[in-house]
């Protein structure tokens, strides 16, 4: 079994849990759609009888489970943990029958998921959904629907959505009820808004009452990637500062939320969202926001590789409160060309004790962001037994299945950005300068003739069309440029190297098919060595 998250205190038995025969479940009154994956189990694979119950005195979405004397029993602080046990126990279950066992669960973080916060084409209507179930599964809580390049959230801020938009958007905060997900729609105005003009504040307000009848009560006012200063005279007559304009409608679109319903959420994200705390804007709308205000933070960095507690302390210090980590990892809008299929690392139990949420920033391939999403998940849920590789593996597995690991392993570990992701470079780099220094070319041949397969083999293996079609580009790359790759090592072998042949061939690869694959490596050494050879 691989868990994903692991639990913080699992007893696992050997013994299996016998059928009881019928199928009943026991819970709270309005608890039902927390036992709905429980139930399904059960309605498909025979019976037993599960019993839930209230446990008040437990921690934040904490649960305690156990299997046994011929019966499942929960305690749960709140029908969402009582929806993490039975995700617990789905997790558990190997086809057959369930293990006897104990847990006592809950989660490091608070609050932990996703913001589909990238530019770029954003996430389709049936991946979000799909993508919804993943969180609800790997007990994530939030969801931030913020893509950048949907007209209606940032260019387009004041119109509202065109009815079929809106319904599409029914149904994510339908779904992420399901999943006990709290689903955060956010809006972007900053590009545009007047924010000294009140007929500005009523279009605002217009644009999110909508949202807020359709059952949504936590928003995100996005103010990133804008002019970093006042940009209209009337603002510039009523303001002081960029960042005290922000404050204040800010502060008056928390007070517009709570008035109407006293849970609203409002996340704030600030223009200058990447520091430690020192820009006088951060200072300033720390000092001037509501304190029931969210505050994001993308670490020191835009792309963060590590975000310290030390970190964490300065921005908190600055803005007042917990800062909610917007981090930018797996996304890669900024560099398309390339697939970031590693786990999360450079954040710990350390760091998360410092932050209110934290919820990631992924790729615009949606299931190949499930690779790090699913780490992410690990590490939020149970930071003190986080382990990279480990939840890498687990991850991968929950992902396409543990036939198909080992290939898709392979492949991910060719999909690493070594600058901003890890120390350790693609292996084939360490083969290429082997093959330099030795000029013995079987391990590189061996090597480059599993690359040349990897892509055939893996779409073999793995069963999930849309993740294929993802990553297509980054396959074929792989098999054309580990095959070129092949051909001129048997042609410098046999002394019968057609240097312009092999440069026109590289050239006619990398102008049909951007994708990088092996951190480049593989092109390089290819240009390099037919280079050398005409040199010499
Ligand atoms: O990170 C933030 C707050 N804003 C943007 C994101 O929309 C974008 O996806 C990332 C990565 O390019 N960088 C940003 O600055």
């Amino acid at each position: 079994m691989r868990w994903l998250p692991v639990p913080r205190k699992a007893e696992v038995s050997s013994e299996r849990l016998p059928f009881a025969g019928c199928h009943a479940i026991k819970t709270p009154p309005h608890w039902e759609p927390a036992v709905r994956p429980l139930r399904a189990l059960g309605e498909a694979y025979g019976g037993w009888t599960a019993f839930v119950e209230h446990d008040t005195s437990l921690p934040h979405e904490a649960y305690h489970l156990t299997v046994g004397n011929g019966r499942i029993m929960i305690r749960a602080e709140s029908p969402r943990a009582a929806f993490y046990a039975c995700h617990t126990l789905l997790q558990a279950w190997d086809g057959k029958a369930l293990p006897i066992m104990q847990v006592d669960d809950s989660p490091s973080l608070a609050w932990r998921g996703v913001v589909e916060g990238f530019y770029g084409k954003p996430w389709k209507h049936s991946a979000r959904l799909k993508m919804l179930e993943f969180l609800g599964a790997h007990k994530m809580n939030l969801y931030l629907y913020a893509p950048k390049d949907d007209p209606f959230h940032r260019e387009r801020w004041r119109e509202p959505y065109p009815p079929e938009d809106a319904q599409r958007l029914r149904e994510l905060i339908q779904r992420a009820h399901e999943n006990f997900i709290e689903f955060v729609f956010c809006i972007s105005p900053g590009l545009s808004m007047v924010y000294s003009d009140p007929a500005e504040f009523d279009r605002l307000t217009a644009k999110i009452d909508a949202v807020r009848q359709w059952g949504v009560r936590s928003f995100g006012l996005l103010l990133d990637d804008i002019p970093q200063e006042l940009q209209h005279e009337a603002d510039k007559h009523t303001y002081s500062s960029l960042a005290h304009a922000h404050a204040e409608l800010a502060n008056r679109l928390y007070h517009w939320l709570k008035e109407r319903d006293a849970h609203s959420w409002l996340i704030v994200c600030p223009t200058f969202y990447h520091n430690l705390g020192e820009p006088p804007y951060v200072r300033e709308l720390g000092e001037r926001a509501e304190k029931g205000i969210s505050i994001m933070w993308t670490g020191a960095k835009v792309v963060s590789r590590t975000i310290t507690h030390e970190d964490a302390e300065l921005f908190k210090l600055a803005i007042q409160r917990k800062p909610f980590v917007w981090d930018n990892y797996p996304v890669n809008d900024y560099e398309t060309s390339r697939l970031l299929l590693g786990p999360i690392t450079g954040r710990d139990a350390e760091t998360l004790a410092h932050l209110e949420a934290l919820v990631s920033n992924p790729m615009n391939q949606a299931e190949a962001s499930k690779i790090a999403l699913g780490t992410y998940a690990d590490l939020l849920w149970n930071a003190e037994a986080y382990d990279p590789q480990r939840s890498w593996q687990a991850s991968i597995a929950h992902l396409v299945g543990e036939d198909a690991l080992p290939v898709m392993w392979e492949f991910c570990k060719q999909n690493l950005w070594t600058r901003h992701w890890t120390e350790a470079p693609p292996e084939i780099e360490r083969l290429i300068e082997d093959w330099q220094t030795t000029g013995d070319s079987e391990p590189l041949r061996d090597a480059l003739t599993r690359l040349a397969t990897l892509p055939r083999r893996l779409r073999q293996a793995v069963q999930n069309p849309e993740l294929i079609e993802e990553l297509s580009p980054w396959l074929l790359k792989l098999e054309q440029v580990s095959q070129l790759a092949l051909e001129l090592l048997d042609a410098v072998e046999e002394e019968s190297l057609h240097p312009r042949r092999v440069l026109a061939q590289l050239e006619a690869i990398r102008e049909t098919n951007e994708a990088v694959v092996c951190d480049g490596w593989i092109e390089r050494w290819i240009r390099e060595t037919v280079e050398e050879f005409a040199e010499s």
